[in-house]
Formats: C-alpha cells, sequence, structure tokens
C-alpha cells in the first residue's frame, strides 16, 4: 500500500500498463520519460503526415484512443487506435464518423486535441472544433463504433476543454479555458457544470497563469482529472513566452474532491519541459501538452500521454506517491486558486 491512492472511478487495475522505472540518478525528474519515446512520430498512416495530442484509455483489457491526425493537407481531425501495450498503435484508416442524434452525418470541418473520458457508461470524446470560430465540440459512443454529437458546450472563443470522470454533486463538470480566435496570449481554466451534457453553467474559476515563468502567459486543462485520496490530481499545461514564440510545459495540481474550483496544492515548477528533440524540434518547436493518463491502482504507476512539437506523441511516467509528494512539496498556491471561483460582487 502507497501513501496515497487511486480512489473512486479511477481506482481501477491497469496490470498491463507500460511501465518503465525512474532512471537511476535521474534529478529534477518528477516526470521520467520512456526511452522508446516518441511512441508515434510522422507519416502514421495514409494522408496524414502527423500525429500528437492525443488521448488514449484502458479500454477491454486492452486499449484504445482518439487521436490528433494532422491530415496531409494541413487540416487536423480525429481518428481511432487501438493497442494491446499502450506503446505500439494500429490507426483505423478512416477520419472517426460523427453522426448527430438523428444518425445524419454530421462532421466538423476541422477537429483537434481530443480528450476521451469515460462518465457511468458512456465514452465521451471532447475537441476544438469550428463552430462560428474556434468551440468546444464532444461526441459520445458506448463502443467506439458509433459516435453521436452531442451540444457544444460553450460559444466561442475556447479550445481547451476536459471533463472530469464522474458527476460531482450529479453535475457532470467540465474544465476550459475561453480564449480569443488567434494565438491567445492569455488564458486562465474555469469550470463548468451541466446536470445533462447540454445546459452548461455556474461558471467557477479554478486557476490562473502565475508569476512563474512557465506558466507566466496562460494555461489549459491536460489529462482528464484523476481520482485521488487528496484531491483531483490534474496534469495541465502551462504556456511561457520567449523570443520566437512561445513554450508548453506540464504541470501539476491538486483540486478538491468535492468543491473542484478549489486549488489545494500547485506545483510552483514545472513537471517536464521541452528537453529532447522531439520535443524541441517539430511543426511548433517546444512544445510538451499533455493529454491523458493511464493509471494503475494496484501499484501507483502512471503512464502520461503528451504531444511533443506538435509532431510526435510522448510517454512520461510517474508514481502516484512521487507525484503528489513532489506537488506538495513544491507548491505555492494564491487566493484566486484556493478561493471557491467567485469574485466577490457576482
Ligand atoms: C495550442 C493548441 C495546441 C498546440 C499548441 C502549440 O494553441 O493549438 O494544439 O499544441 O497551441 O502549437
Amino acid at each position: 500500500m502507497g501513501k496515497y491512492e487511486l480512489t473512486g472511478v479511477s481506482r481501477i487495475s491497469v496490470p498491463n500498463i507500460p511501465w518503465q522505472d525512474k532512471p537511476q540518478g535521474a534529478i529534477n525528474q518528477p516526470l521520467w520519460r520512456y526511452s522508446g519515446n516518441p511512441v508515434i512520430g510522422r507519416d502514421p498512416l495514409p494522408g496524414v503526415s502527423r500525429i500528437f495530442n492525443s488521448a488514449v484509455m484502458p479500454y477491454e483489457g486492452k486499449f484504445i484512443g482518439v487521436f490528433r491526425g494532422e491530415q496531409t493537407n494541413g487540416i487536423p481531425y480525429i481518428y481511432l487506435g487501438h493497442s494491446d501495450d499502450a506503446i505500439h498503435w494500429n490507426f483505423d484508416g478512416q477520419k472517426i464518423r460523427f453522426r448527430d442524434e438523428e444518425g445524419r452525418d454530421l462532421m466538423p470541418l476541422y477537429a483537434y486535441d481530443p480528450r476521451l473520458v469515460k462518465v457511468d457508461d458512456t465514452y465521451y470524446i471532447i475537441w476544438c472544433g469550428d463552430f462560428y470560430g474556434a468551440a468546444i465540440g464532444v461526441a459520445k459512443t458506448k463502443d467506439f463504433k458509433e459516435f453521436v454529437r452531442i451540444e457544444n458546450p460553450f460559444i466561442p472563443f475556447n479550445r481547451n476543454a476536459v471533463l472530469f470522470p464522474r458527476k460531482i454533486h450529479d453535475r457532470y463538470m467540465m474544465l476550459s479555458r475561453p480564449s480569443d480566435s488567434g494565438h491567445t496570449p492569455f488564458g486562465d481554466i474555469f469550470l463548468s457544470e451541466s446536470p445533462d451534457m447540454v445546459y452548461w453553467g455556474r461558471h467557477r474559476h479554478v486557476m490562473g497563469k502565475s508569476p512563474e515563468w512557465w506558466e507566466s502567459v496562460k494555461i489549459g486543462g491536460g489529462a482528464a482529472p484523476i481520482e485521488t485520496s487528496e484531491g483531483w490530481l490534474l496534469f495541465y499545461h502551462g504556456v511561457s513566452s520567449i523570443c520566437n514564440g512561445f513554450v508548453y510545459s506540464i504541470g501539476g495540481a491538486i483540486l478538491d474532491i468535492d468543491e473542484p474550483s478549489k486549488v489545494k496544492y500547485r506545483c510552483e515548477t514545472y513537471l517536464l519541459t521541452p528537453e529532447e528533440i522531439y520535443e524541441e524540434k517539430g511543426f511548433v518547436p517546444g512544445v510538451c501538452f499533455p493529454c491523458a493518463a493511464i493509471c494503475d491502482a494496484d501499484s501507483g504507476k502512471i503512464a502520461l500521454y503528451y504531444g511533443a512539437a506538435d509532431t510526435n506523441v510522448g510517454l512520461a511516467f510517474t508514481r502516484l506517491d512521487d507525484i503528489i509528494d513532489y506537488i506538495k512539496d513544491h507548491s505555492v498556491t494564491r487566493q484566486s486558486d484556493t478561493e471557491v471561483g467567485i469574485q466577490p460582487g457576482f
């Protein structure tokens, strides 16, 4: 038994989780990279030049995922993939066919940065797509054969949303980062609630960019929050500005289990920042963009999937005890983090 535990919906056994022990002598590495990275590189299938910023999960004893495939015409779309070991992936050659609730085709013009989250017996795919500007799209499936689009939760512009893996106080919960129509030099994480995945409201501020350099421009949700004995463990991205653009690093926070707009702990240092060639060199250099985590409740092992340089998929590992202690030991929270997220006068 570890010091901390995966609890609730995250308390699942994944004995075949991909894994490597922390390298001897590794310092400054609360997350350590898979030695075989990147797990997905260039030209993964005909008509798709790059796969990155993608989400995977355990499924029927194996693994399944939704992948951002940059087509050779430059337009991103979502592809389904299967794997026995969560490292070697077989992709469907065709894009995911989305339909409306009446069964008619309802394909987005583009779709990127998908997340994959199971709530009760339904799998939800959440992505950024077109709705008179960049906005969040959602589809549901029960069998990964039929994909039914449901209402867009928010008006534009919003390009980054992450659903919680269970309802809280009988409400679906979604983190998102409202933005502008360009490369958005600002952005905080907000929380919205819904009784039915259609109507969203009771918006709360969760956490903002911080004075820490690595997340001083904007932040955004990453992997679906992980339920633990300390609260919701959230891997997110933090963005800093350099002379030729942005750098995307991976950060960590722990949110209150019942009131997740309250941040209990927030790591003041990044957990992982672009340092390897496949993170530093690519279509957009200097990007580590987390989108999914696989966790094994028995061992406390965590495998984190992140997009690298808008070109590759990287995999990194940590242990529940290590990452929670690291976040707590390096935690700095401010009032806008710890409060419930409604300003006085609301
Ligand atoms: C963000 C998103 C991500 C991308 C990142 C870096 O705005 O578009 O898909 O990884 O920029 O280019």
